[in-house]
């Protein structure tokens, strides 16, 4: 039987309450067997309500497009999430850590839209749609309990987005190598921590946005739309972020960003 309506809203505040007060919940699934489908319906409850305290939609994520992701977080199928304003950081800027339950970063490739794209679409076609590639920290803060979840669950909980940044450089597609093999270095206090290539994500990181562009027409959803900044997955796993660190992503290319953080 269905969940009813105001159970996923129910869940929906609780997963907000949780990112508010810094204090992991048990999963939801515990509780109620939950489908994708109702996970997705829970997340959409969840930016409403960012929205209601004058957050604003400013893109979408594409989740778990790298096998070192899946194998990470046990849970083997790409998910989609929604960036708001509220979640960016500036390049260079400060995370507290007290702020976050127990925060992950980790290393992505960025596009920015400059135009309208709605699924079916091929890969070749979606990167159509990129005027813009930069590279990008996700900082990622699951609202349960020891990081663990179950796809419904981490669907929910807005895939764990917590922050990002962006690179403050920014590359139109046509005046970078193919995107399918840059180099990738995440450092952590200067030593690299996670060396990796974008053909990590799925090939290439077009893959990462066409799956995302078709997830939301398979979903029945609005498609994407010009000016939305994208994240195409973690390239790499993520690696815990402890007050007093600094972070620093270079890809091949395509520039730098850096993120420091706070107690
Ligand atoms: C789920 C979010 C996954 C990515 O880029 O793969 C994600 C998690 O790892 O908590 O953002
Ligand atoms: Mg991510």
């Amino acid at each position: 039987m269905a969940v009813p309506i105001e159970t996923l809203s129910i869940f929906a505040q609780r997963l907000d309450a949780a990112a508010q007060t810094v204090t992991p919940i048990p999963m939801l699934s515990l509780e109620q067997t939950l489908t994708p489908a109702e996970g997705y319906a829970i997340q959409r409850e969840l930016i409403t309500l960012r929205e209601a305290r004058g957050d604003r939609v400013v893109g979408h994520k594409a989740g778990l497009t790298s096998r070192a992701k899946m194998k990470q977080v046990g849970v083997d199928e790409p998910l989609r999430g929604v960036l708001t304003a509220q979640l960016a950081l500036e390049d260079g800027g400060a995370l507290s850590r007290a702020a976050h339950i127990h925060p992950r970063v980790e290393p992505e490739l960025a596009f920015i839209l400059s135009r309208d794209l709605s699924g079916p679409v091929s890969p070749v076609e979606a990167m159509g749609a990129v005027g813009a590639v930069c590279v990008a920290l996700e900082v990622l803060d699951s609202r349960y309990k020891d990081f663990t979840f179950t796809l419904p669950d981490v669907v929910a909980d807005n895939t764990s987005a917590a922050r990002f940044v962006l690179g403050s450089e920014r590359f139109s597609p046509e005046a970078l190598p193919p995107l399918d093999n840059l180099g990738v270095v995440l450092s952590k206090n200067g030593a690299p921590v996670q060396i990796a290539s974008t053909a990590a994500v799925l090939g290439h990181p077009a893959r990462a946005l066409a799956a995302l562009a078709n997830m939301l027409h398979a979903a029945g959803s609005a498609g994407l739309s010009e000016g939305d900044i994208i994240l195409t997955g973690g390239i790499t796993a993520a690696v815990p972020m402890s007050a007093g660190d600094h972070f620093e992503l270079e890809i091949e290319a395509a520039g730098r960003v850096s993120v420091s953080v706070t107690d």
